[in-house]
């Protein structure tokens, strides 16, 4: 639950950016995704196309030349450090090689000066909407459901999840270490960090591709940031019972000690500085990887995702909830990547994600937030062909597998176009769901794509990075304030 001091503060910090906000148009988006989903590269495209003036023409404002212009500002925060925008746009450009996965929180503010769209307002001074955003390691996600959980809560349902069938075997060295502690013993440090060892090793073996799985809390055992070694990260999940008082100075109670600092150092800072004040959200999903190792990694990332909008539920059954929404008037659900598929998969793709977080967006509804699903890519690393295999076309897509991707007994150098046919995702998007449905089990293959090289205009200029609808995407999250 809210604390009042959170709540006293958080009123505080909604009231003076109101205020604030009636003199100076002020937004603060929320990027959300769990790792790899693909946050870093987005508001690297985002800050790209709107510096550059991309070629965005469902962005109406840029479309409609009201965009005058826009620059990247001094940040708000002293103490945050700066999102590297320069960095990651020159490798994804001229390196042509994606971000590496980020490994601490950033931030940016971006000012967009345009002319209003109404002729009489165009007579007073040009508008300027302010635009901040914040880039975080997506794994710390991973630990927003936490807080709402006791350590009795925490380690049931993380043990019942290593004892799964999809997971036995990574979590086999954890579980068998397990079976060594008594619970009721005095707490000793080097069991402990044993089995928070342990649980992490078996944590990040499930995040492999081959079995992508996403449901991994707590999120800094499997990125840590600066807390590496940490006493608030030297824990584990124990098979305690729920309501029983365990001896002081025994592991159940010193374990359940760090779990509950875990929570409150670490876990509840990290959401109230960066999340509560949220006007506008977008939540990445990659389906894709999920699909490519079958049907467990899609209902794991599924359940991930419910976890985590749970959240975001309006009211108060919920520490976030309780003070988040409140604000939140738009929600867009992306599924990220959609440069894998042909566009006449994108449909399907879209249907996927909505089947993920169907629930979650319609109590977003409920609570008055508007909400669009759509399937994009923020940078579009291939182009659409088709090739004709035996009579039939088929649609490919084209361009440069990284190194080291394979595709059956074929693999790729980092440096050769070549043209794939993804598979085709399938019309009841809950066949992808079903572990005896051979559908999600190796009829479809996706791999991943170098990004782009820059195409030039016939003047020579080298244009933006090209993208699928990140201006529908744009026009969702930022239209209505560039009016
Ligand atoms: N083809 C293509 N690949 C993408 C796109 N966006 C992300 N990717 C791929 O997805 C990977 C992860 O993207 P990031 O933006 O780093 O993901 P993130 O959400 O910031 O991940 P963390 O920092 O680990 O939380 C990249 O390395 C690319 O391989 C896109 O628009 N198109
Ligand atoms: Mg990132």
């Amino acid at each position: 639950m809210t604390s009042i001091a959170d709540e006293a503060r958080l009123v505080f910090d909604n009231f003076t950016d109101r205020t604030a906000s009636i003199f100076n148009p002020h937004l603060r988006l929320g990027v959300t995704g769990l790792s790899r989903a693909g946050k870093t590269v987005f508001i690297t495209a985002l800050v790209h196309n709107l510096l550059s003036g991309g070629r965005l023409p469902l962005f109406k404002a840029q479309a409609n030349g009201r965009i005058l212009g826009a620059d990247l500002k001094e940040q708000p925060d002293d103490a945050v450090p700066r999102f590297q925008y320069e960095d990651h746009i020159r490798r994804i450009v001229e390196e042509r090689v994606w971000p590496e996965s980020t490994r601490a929180i950033s931030e940016l503010r971006l000012t967009i000066a345009f002319e209003s769209a109404e002729a009489w307002r165009r007579m007073l001074p040009g508008g300027k909407l302010t635009l901040d955003i914040v880039d975080y390691p997506g794994e710390w996600l991973l630990d927003l459901p936490l807080i709402d959980k006791d350590f009795a809560t925490f380690s049931a349902e993380a043990l019942e999840r290593a004892r799964l069938p999809s997971r036995r075997k990574e979590a086999g060295p954890f579980l068998a270490k397990l079976e060594t502690v008594d619970l009721d013993a005095p707490a000793d440090e080097v069991t402990a960090r044993d089995l928070s060892v342990l649980f992490a090793e078996y944590l990040k073996a499930c995040r492999a591709d081959s079995a992508a799985l996403s449901t991994l809390p707590p999120g800094r055992f499997l990125m840590p940031g600066d807390l590496d070694g940490s006493p608030a990260l030297t824990f584990a999940p124990l098979p305690v019972e729920k309501g029983k008082t365990y001896p002081k100075g025994s592991m159940a109670a010193h374990l359940s000690r760090r779990y509950e600092a875990y929570k409150t150092v670490v876990v509840k800072p990290f959401f109230r500085n960066h999340f509560a004040r949220l006007d506008r959200q977008i939540l990445l999903i990659d389906a894709l990887q999920a699909i490519n190792a079958g049907p467990e990694a899609v209902s794991d990332l599924e359940t991930a995702l419910a976890d985590i909008l749970a959240c975001f539920r309006p009211g108060r059954s919920s520490w976030l909830g309780s003070f988040l929404t409140r604000r939140i008037d738009r929600i867009l659900v992306a599924a990220t990547k959609a440069d894998h598929l042909h566009h006449e998969s994108h449909r399907r793709l879209e249907a996927i994600v909505r089947v993920m977080v169907d629930d979650a967006v319609a109590r977003a509804k409920f609570s008055g937030a508007k909400t669009e699903v759509l399937a994009m890519a923020a940078v579009r690393a291939t182009r659409e062909a088709t090739v004709s295999d035996g009579g039939e076309d088929l649609p490919v897509i084209v361009g440069i597998p990284a190194a080291g991707e394979t595709i059956g007994e074929r693999s790729f150098d980092g440096q050769s176009e070549t043209a794939v046919f993804p598979g085709d995702l399938p019309d009841d998007p809950r066949r992808l769901f079903d572990p005896k449905d051979g559908v999600a089990a190796g009829s479809l293959r996706f791999v991943r794509f170098r990004p782009p090289k820059l195409q030039h205009s016939p003047e020579g200029l080298s244009l933006s990075l090209p993208h699928i609808r990140l201006d529908r995407a744009l026009e969702f999250l930022l239209g209505d304030r560039l009016q």
